[in-house]
Parts: C-alpha cells; sequence; structure tokens
C-alpha cells in the first residue's frame, strides 16, 4: 500500500508515522527526517537545504524530488511504502504520480491530520527543534495554508483523501487512523 501523509507542522505526521509503518509493515519514507540527516552529514544537498528549512520555507523541489527519486529505486519499496512531509505542493504532487504511474504503483491513499493551529505551536514549542522557534513557526503555518493544503483539493478530487482528526493523545489519533487503514483489526 502506498500511503502518503499530510497535515500542518507539529500535526503530528513523524509520530503517527512510525505506528502506521509497523502496523503495515512498510518503509518510512519522511522527507524532513532525510534533509535533517542531509544536514547533520553536512553534505551538499544538506548545505542547499539548511537555509530554507531554518526560515520556516520549503526546500527546492528539485532536492526534495531528487531524494524520492533515490529512495523509490530501492526494492523496500516495490510493495508499499508511507511518504510522511511529501508531496508538499502540488508541482511535487504531480511529480509524484508521474513517477508512481512510471512504476504501476499510484498512490492509494492520502491521511490528512487535522489540527488547530494553537494546539500545533503549543506541540512545536515544546518540541525545541531548531526549526521550532515563533517566528519560523509562523512561517510554516503560512507556507502550509498557501502551497501544501491545494494538494488535499488535488488528492480530494481523485477520490483518495480521508481526513482524521489529530487532536487528542497519540493513542487516541493512531486508533481513527487505524480504524481508517484496517477497519477489520
Ligand atoms: P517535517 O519534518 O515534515 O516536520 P513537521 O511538519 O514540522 O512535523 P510533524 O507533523 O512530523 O510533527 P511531529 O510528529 O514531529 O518538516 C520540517 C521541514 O522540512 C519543513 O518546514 C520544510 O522546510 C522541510 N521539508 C520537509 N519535507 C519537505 C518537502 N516535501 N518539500 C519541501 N520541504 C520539505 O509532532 C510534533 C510534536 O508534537 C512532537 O514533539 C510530538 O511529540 C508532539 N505530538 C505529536 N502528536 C501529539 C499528540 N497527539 N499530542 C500531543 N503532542 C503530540
Amino acid at each position: 500500500m502506498f500511503i502518503v501523509f499530510i497535515g500542518p507542522p507539529g500535526a503530528g505526521k513523524g509520530t503517527q508515522a512510525e505506528r502506521l509503518i509497523d502496523l503495515l509493515s512498510i518503509p518510512h519514507v519522511s522527507t524532513g527526517d532525510m534533509l535533517r540527516q542531509a544536514i547533520r552529514q553536512e553534505s551538499d544537498l544538506g548545505k542547499r537545504a539548511a537555509d530554507f528549512m531554518q526560515a520556516g520555507e520549503l526546500v527546492p523541489d528539485e532536492l526534495v524530488l531528487q531524494i524520492i527519486n533515490e529512495c523509490l529505486d530501492d526494492s523496500k519499496m516495490a510493495k508499499g511504502c508511507l511518504f510522511d512531509g511529501f508531496p508538499r505542493n502540488v508541482e511535487q504532487a504531480k511529480a509524484l504520480d508521474e513517477l508512481m504511474e512510471k512504476r504501476s504503483t499510484p498512490v492509494d491513499l492520502v491521511l490528512e491530520l487535522q489540527v488547530d493551529s494553537d494546539e500545533l505551536i503549543r506541540r512545536m514549542l515544546a518540541r525545541k527543534r531548531p526549526d521550532d522557534t515563533p517566528d519560523t513557526i509562523a512561517q510554516r503555518l503560512e507556507v502550509y495554508k498557501n502551497q501544501t493544503a491545494p494538494v488535499l483539493e488535488y488528492y480530494a478530487q481523485r477520490g483518495l483523501l480521508a481526513t482524521i482528526d489529530g487532536s487528542g493523545t497519540p493513542d487516541d489519533v493512531f486508533g481513527r487512523i487505524r480504524q481508517r487503514v484496517s477497519p477489520n483489526q
């Protein structure tokens, strides 16, 4: 199963992704994690991505698609994976569709995690990641509204979108996700 996880910054995509990959036994593809790793390793890609992340902007599509392309070449990805935090704009969504079409493995399901802004800000400030400062958080929320929210419409038109209430404890949220992904368990 190929699943896309979309939600505003701090919605808990990473938190829930860990549980969902265990449930479904599929690999986790988190562009955020891979970009942070590239920054730690001081690779060329990491050096190019760092300023965008620190400013709360999206990293250029070209860099993100390079990561995704390399990742999909891995044979572990043949039967499914969980895309976490990707695609983040309509251009990335179209590029993903093209890649998946070539492999004859279309995206099966898109999960949107919905959480209100006050709770998002509270969660991110508690996390204390370098890009979790008040100014950067405000910018990331703006970027989500302008660039990522249109991706929801893109997938809704294809009948792939399921919206999940992301409020409550991580267990509450995972219960809702499990219900949607494998209702018989
Ligand atoms: P990401 O790494 O994708 O991270 P995120 O959106 O900030 O957080 P996430 O939703 O995963 O929240 P988490 O589970 O950690 O993006 C970071 C940056 O990378 C972007 O701003 C961008 O610059 C760049 N980037 C990534 N992908 C890109 C792409 N495709 N294109 C361009 N740029 C890209 O949860 C947040 C906190 O809340 C945690 O501390 C967690 O413990 C807590 N929490 C989670 N669930 C909770 C719950 N139910 N109750 C209470 N706390 C909870």
